[in-house]
């Protein structure tokens, strides 16, 4: 595999959906199914939070997930765990800022996998840069509840100073994203926009995303 390019990981960010087990109201596996037809463009495994499945059963769940990306051309990232990255030969992983570093966890899974790191400022995205992320996810934009430990909400300006900094990393924008603000976090200087809660817990989850999708073209 050749080492993603900054156009390639652009037009992948586009609509990013995370989930594991807790967040969904159908099984995982159908939920990855359906959030990919109504138009999702990478996936990240994030099995975290009171109730998620640990040892064997979260490896079982990110493998049988993994196929379902891979039968669809779909990017599969592991959120912080990087030795079940390397153990599945994921196209990536995503950390936080108090996760293992950036830097260390390139040289573990090599160039040409994708490293994302959350990041809440300037200084923070820089660091990042200089460690060697191909993306950064910067939020919470709004109000979550997917996430027990967010930071304070941010809004758009942190997207807005990165870029306002000339920053060109490919970014998106998490936290609290639904139809209706997506295209204010495009504008504001995103490639795309990162949710949880908005396809997982849909009712119905391919019009979910197929909705988002179009939002941010808009
Ligand atoms: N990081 C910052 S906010 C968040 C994460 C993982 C949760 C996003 O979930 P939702 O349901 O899209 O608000
Ligand atoms: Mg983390």
């Amino acid at each position: 595999m050749k080492q993603i390019t900054t156009e390639d990981m652009r037009r992948m960010l586009k609509l990013y959906f995370i989930m594991g087990s807790v967040n969904c109201r159908l099984s995982p596996e159908e939920t990855l199914t359906q959030a990919i037809a109504g138009g999702i463009t990478i996936f990240q495994f994030r099995e975290k939070g009171p109730g998620a499945l640990r040892g064997n059963a979260a490896y079982d769940l990110a493998r049988q997930l993994q196929d379902i990306c891979r039968e669809h051309g779909i990017p599969f990232i592991v959120n912080d765990d990087v030795e079940l990255a390397i153990a599945l030969d994921a196209d990536g992983v995503h950390v936080g800022q108090e996760d293992e570093p950036a830097g260390s966890i390139r040289q573990r899974i090599g160039a040409h996998k994708i490293v994302g790191v959350s990041a809440h400022s300037l200084a923070e995205a820089q660091q990042a840069i200089a460690d060697g992320a191909d993306y950064l996810g910067i939020g919470p934009v709004y109000p979550t509840s997917s996430k027990d430990d967010a930071r304070a909400v941010q809004g758009t300006q942190v997207i807005e100073q990165l870029r306002s900094s000339r920053l060109t990393i490919p970014l998106v924008g998490i936290g609290g994203i639904t139809t209706v603000n997506v295209p204010a976090v495009i504008q504001a200087g995103a490639d795309g926009v990162s949710v949880i809660s908005a396809i997982a817990a849909a009712g119905d989850i391919r019009a979910a995303a197929q909705q988002l999708l179009q939002a941010t073209l808009m």
